[in-house]
């Protein structure tokens, strides 16, 4: 994927130093769009170890309309404790906990357990807007399954989880924000454009390509269609200085051939795909690359 790498390069290149919110302080460029063919392979990122299984947890997640952490802690997926520990610690209830005693607490505990309940909750996050918007029971994933199959040409195929209304009461307000999709060449094919406000290119951008392109190809899947492409519009694309060893080491690497995405075909419902029906065959990678992630 040297669209990714592009990115990358363009950021350092011709991005401003500027201080953030999480105090990390990045470099950073304003409006960049990428293109990813997805007949030509999955576009699960090949110049670092990726895993699927995360992103795919984390989509199903979404899908089910979650927005408390329990459900990805109990399947290990790490991606989203960091949130939540920092509302708990600034709670009456914090005795000093570290984020793996928290996280421990949240997997042990049963989901209708009081303290899961208030510190798993991440508040009405993606899972929230995109199956009950803004709790008045508007389910965006059905209605985009229903006009994808029943109104291929509309320009309404759009999911949207940015909610002015809620935004305040969530932990982090979303970062891939407005969805759209698109039926074209006699109804065969479909493909995905998302904005996203805020993307952290080299933690998060790798993530979120997979997921949307991955979401696309289940949409595709249960509607009829095949996946076309995969549209990344990014508002502010930034580098947090912290990483800028790691993106260099990887902008060195020559991108490898793209892994297939295998889906189980007798899933009919967007609804009813579980992990073990999401599956990547022949990715090869370079080694992993580590940084941490600003909260
Ligand atoms: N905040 C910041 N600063 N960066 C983000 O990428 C980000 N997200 C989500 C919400 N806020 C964000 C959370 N998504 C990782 C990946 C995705 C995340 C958060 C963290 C991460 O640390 N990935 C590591 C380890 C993966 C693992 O533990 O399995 C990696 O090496 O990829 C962007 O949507």
């Amino acid at each position: 994927m040297k669209q990714y790498l592009e990115l990358c390069k363009h950021i350092l290149e011709n991005g401003e130093d500027r201080d953030d919110r999480t105090g990390t302080g990045t470099r950073s460029v304003f409006g960049y769009q990428t293109r990813y063919d997805l007949r030509e392979g999955f576009p699960l990122l090949t110049t670092k170890k990726m895993f699927l299984r995360p992103i795919a947890e984390e989509l199903l997640w979404f899908i089910k309309g979650d927005t408390n952490i329990k459900y990805l802690v109990d399947r290990n997926v790490r991606i989203w404790n960091e949130w939540p520990y920092e509302i708990f610690k600034k709670s009456e209830d914090f005795h000093g906990e570290t984020l793996e005693e928290f996280v421990e607490k949240i997997k042990e505990l049963s989901a209708d357990d009081p303290f899961v309940i208030k510190y798993g909750e991440l508040g009405p996050v993606y899972g929230r807007q995109w199956r009950n918007f803004n709790n008045e029971g508007i389910d965006q994933v059905s209605k985009l399954v229903d006009s994808l199959k029943n109104n291929p040409y509309s320009r309404r195929h759009i999911i949207c989880a940015w909610n002015p209304a809620e935004v305040d009461e969530m932990a982090l307000p979303p970062c891939h924000s407005f969805l759209q999709f698109y039926v074209s060449n006699d109804q065969k094919y479909l493909s995905c454009q998302l904005y996203q406000r805020s993307a952290d290119t080299f933690l998060g951008v790798p993530f979120n390509i997979a997921s949307y392109a991955l979401f696309t190809a289940m949409l595709a899947q249960v509607c009829g269609y095949e996946a076309k492409e995969f549209i990344h519009t990014i508002g502010d694309a930034h580098i947090y200085k912290d990483h800028f060893d790691v993106v260099k080491e990887q902008m060195s690497r020559e991108p490898l051939s793209l892994c297939q995405l295998v889906l189980n075909k007798d899933v009919k419902s967007i609804f009813d795909f579980t992990i073990d029906d999401i599956k990547i065959e022949n990715y090869q990678s370079y080694g992993k690359l580590v940084g941490k992630v600003s909260v």
